[in-house]
């Protein structure tokens, strides 16, 4: 597997094309997901999910904001599907919470929460949007959590019980799925760093509930063959770009490979944990949580991969003395996302950044999309988040967001060049469509192509939002 790959580009080397068209079936819209928008969740018999818990824990989220009100979008459905239809979407992209469905994650369904996505997708299909589900966007059941959450393995199981619930419900309007989104943080900020949900710092569990997280994958899949035949299914995966800082950097870059991405990608579309992952991560667990027969429970065939990116990620060898850098664009609480990695070092990249501090990196989107393509021969992909988040105000009425029409021009352009190189690349949903609940971050970072005032629940379409809108109208990129 090649992972370090070089891309010279011939021409528009900074990406800020216009003018380049999309196929006419190429699919472009937004994504959101639940506990970042939704709100009431208290409502209508909702449960607590770990984010509940975590961000009303003091010193887990910046500001001590929580997903309580959000963008108070249970309540304003009808309003924001009129705001898709205004922006033109194609697709809307969407989760599901589990314990708006499964109240502690098992038995009866509550009904209230399925008669709200049913009003969704088909207020969607009414606007002719189509509705993309993603069943899993980190909203655990706090109850499971109190049972080991994604450590225990009777979660996956849980998980599958869930998945048949919502495809019941749903299946027969909703075509395409998304099992899992982002199980990297899931698992690895989740339980590893301790940024995220439910803030565990322990690196034998985030490997364990790595694990559980492929399996509901693959027992999610099955569940949605059976309920819905004519489903296509995914899975998103938030892949890094690892790049390495210097030539002595390619055992740090294979080491972050192994864990951020091959972790996942491996078992669902080859069959099997790397062996080096496995190597490396010795010391920290002996991988007893994998049964036999779980492997070909994952690795089950997908009908496209779902792909999130945002910028890229730079390491090189730790000499294990002098401080050490943690520029991973993920905030520490305490343990470490990545076990087994104690000799790698994180480097801040160049700029330009996002106010996330992300660097800002079209050529890596182009780069991954290509790698992915050639080690995944005939599965098709979808860019299924992509967007940045700037400091936006409201003047006279306009949100004048240059930079993230820029960014989102220069990420259009990379994912045409790399469709031109042969990539069979279905659509692009721009995260997001709202301002919303950025996790750790709170509501101090805009990633919304609408603007969201959290105090009056006002929406302004941003002028990115505008130039999404004549990208979809045209499908070509606009100048
Ligand atoms: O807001 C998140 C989203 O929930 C998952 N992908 C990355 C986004 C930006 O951090």
């Amino acid at each position: 597997m090649t992972i370090q790959m070089q891309v010279h580009t011939r021409d528009s080397p900074d990406y800020r094309d216009s003018g380049l068209e999309f196929p006419a079936d190429f699919i472009i819209g937004a994504a959101t997901a639940a506990y970042q928008i939704e709100g009431a969740t208290t409502a209508d018999g909702r449960g607590a999910s770990i984010w509940d818990t975590f961000s009303a824990t003091p010193g887990k989220v910046v500001n001590g904001d929580t997903g309580a009100v959000a963008d108070d979008h249970y309540n304003r459905l009808e309003a924001d599907l009129d705001l898709m239809a205004e922006l033109g979407l194609e697709a809307y992209r969407f989760s599901i919470s589990w314990p708006r469905i499964q109240p502690t994650g098992s038995g009866a369904v509550n009904q209230a929460g399925i008669d709200f996505y049913s009003r969704l997708v088909d207020g969607l299909l009414a606007r002719g949007i189509r509705p993309i589900a993603t069943l899993y966007h980190w909203d655990l059941p706090q109850t499971l959590e109190d049972a080991g959450g994604w450590t225990n393995r009777e979660t996956a199981l849980r998980f599958a019980g869930y998945a048949r619930h919502v495809a019941e419900a749903l299946g027969d309007r909703v075509a395409v799925w998304t099992t899992l989104n982002e199980p990297w943080c899931s698992a690895f900020l989740g339980y590893g760093s301790g940024s995220h949900a439910p803030g565990r710092t322990d690196g034998a569990a985030a490997l364990a509930a790595m694990h559980h997280l492929n399996l509901a994958h693959g027992l999610a899949v099955r569940v949605l063959r059976e309920v819905v035949p004519r489903a296509q299914v995914s899975v998103t995966l938030n892949f890094h770009v690892v790049r390495g800082h210097d030539d002595a950097s390619g055992d740090a870059v294979r080491r972050i490979d192994a864990l951020a991405n091959r972790s996942f990608t491996q078992p669902m579309l080859h069959g099997g944990y790397p062996a080096d992952l496995i190597e490396d991560t010795a010391a920290v667990t002996d991988w007893s949580f994998v049964l036999p027969g779980d492997i070909e429970i994952i690795h089950q065939p997908l009908d496209f991969l779902g792909v999130n990116y945002y910028s890229t990620t730079r390491v090189r060898a730790w000499d294990g003395v002098s401080p050490r850098e943690h520029a991973d664009g993920h905030k520490n609480a305490g343990g470490s996302a990545w076990p087994g990695s104690e000799s790698v070092e994180f480097v801040r990249q160049d700029g330009p950044y996002t106010s996330m501090g992300w660097n800002i990196a079209p050529d890596g989107l182009e780069q991954l999309l290509l790698r992915l393509s050639a080690e995944n021969p005939g599965l098709p992909l979808a860019i299924t988040e992509n967007g940045a988040a700037f400091e936006d105000e409201v003047a006279d009425g306009r949100v004048r967001d240059e930079e993230r029409t820029d960014y989102l021009r220069r990420h259009f352009t990379a994912a045409h060049r790399a469709m031109q190189q042969g990539v069979d690349l279905r659509g692009y949903l721009v995260w997001s469509l709202l301002d919303n609940f950025e996790w750790g971050y709170g509501y101090s970072r805009r990633f919304g192509i609408v603007f969201v005032d959290y105090d009056t629940q006002e929406r302004t379409i941003k002028d990115s939002g505008r130039w999404v809108a004549r990208l979809i109208e045209r499908h070509a990129i606009p100048e």
